[in-house]
């Protein structure tokens, strides 16, 4: 694929960009996508139905077991080339932002400093009752585990479905797409909001938004530039692209 050249000029010329991930990022890690996650031991659930509250309370083992195999893949899991080029990518702008629907830290591991996690981190546990981080507890055999301090279900610190967003962190994705002259969104189906809102709110701010995905989503035939790759391809050939016009 060859990165176009009207694109190859806004890139070299942006001062500000900000990038969304979802799992087709992690993909060529072996982290299986959100949705892909349902193959094997999984195929009879839904997410929806073990990514909630309500599944939680109605079957607490199932979906503490569910995020105990996901959380075992993320760490044997290594970053791939999307994570690195995304890596590069942070000090080749003045601004630059990524934020992350991805709760593997990859990103992070792959040296990204700057990143913003909306759906939260699978690697941390939090007490279901305190909503307090615990990085400890008895292992008695309990599953879930329970909280040290109250006694409480121990879960993942991710987002459910039909749970609010942190904050700060979705303030700050909303900022970051508001203010960045580039928008990548990379990797997501753009099906669950409201950071399937985020390359739109870009758009509507006036910046260009690249959509880098080897299928359509639902805001493919809204982009500026649709890369139809995958990120680990692409994103490489981006970052050569900006070096080689700017001589670097
Ligand atoms: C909220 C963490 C409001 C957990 C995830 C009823 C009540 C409340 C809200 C709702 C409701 N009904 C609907 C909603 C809104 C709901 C929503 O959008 N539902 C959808 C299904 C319609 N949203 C929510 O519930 C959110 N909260 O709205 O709260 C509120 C406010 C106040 C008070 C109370 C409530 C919370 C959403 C967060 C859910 N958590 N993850 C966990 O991981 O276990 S979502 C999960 O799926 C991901 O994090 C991601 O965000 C989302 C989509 O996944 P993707 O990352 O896009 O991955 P996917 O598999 O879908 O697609 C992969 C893509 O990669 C594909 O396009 C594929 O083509 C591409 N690809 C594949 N290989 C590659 C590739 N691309 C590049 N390279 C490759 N190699």
């Amino acid at each position: 694929m060859t990165i176009p050249k009207a694109l190859v000029e806004r890139l070299a010329a942006a001062k500000s960009v900000t990038v969304l991930t979802g799992a087709g990022v992690s993909a060529e890690s072996g982290v299986p996508t959100f949705r892909d996650a349902q193959t094997g031991l999984w195929a009879k659930y839904s997410p929806e139905d073990l990514a909630t509250p309500r599944a939680f309370l109605r079957n607490p083992r199932l979906v503490w077991e569910w995020y105990e195999w996901r959380r075992k893949l993320v760490a044997d899991a290594r970053p791939n080339p999307a994570h690195l080029a995304l890596a590069e990518m942070e000090s080749l702008f003045p601004a630059f932002d990524l934020v992350t629907q991805n709760v593997d830290g990859l990103h992070q591991r792959a040296g990204s400093r700057n990143v913003t996690e909306l759906h939260g981190n699978i690697m941390r546990t939090k007490c279901y009752d305190d909503n307090m981080l615990v990085s400890t507890w008895d292992h008695t055999g309990e599953v879930p585990p329970k909280c040290p301090r109250c006694g409480g279900l121990l879960r993942p610190d991710v987002v459910w479905f039909e749970e609010p967003l942190p904050e700060a962190a979705l303030k700050t994705a909303t900022n970051a797409a508001r203010q960045c002259q580039l928008f990548l969104s990379v990797g997501t189906s753009t099906l669950v909001y409201p950071a399937a809102g985020l390359p739109e709110e870009a758009l509507r701010s006036g910046a260009t938004v690249v959509e880098i995905n080897p299928h359509r989503t639902p805001f493919t035939d809204s982009a500026s530039f649709v890369l139809a790759g995958s990120a680990g391809g692409v994103l490489p050939k981006l970052v050569e692209a900006l070096k080689a016009s700017r001589n670097l």
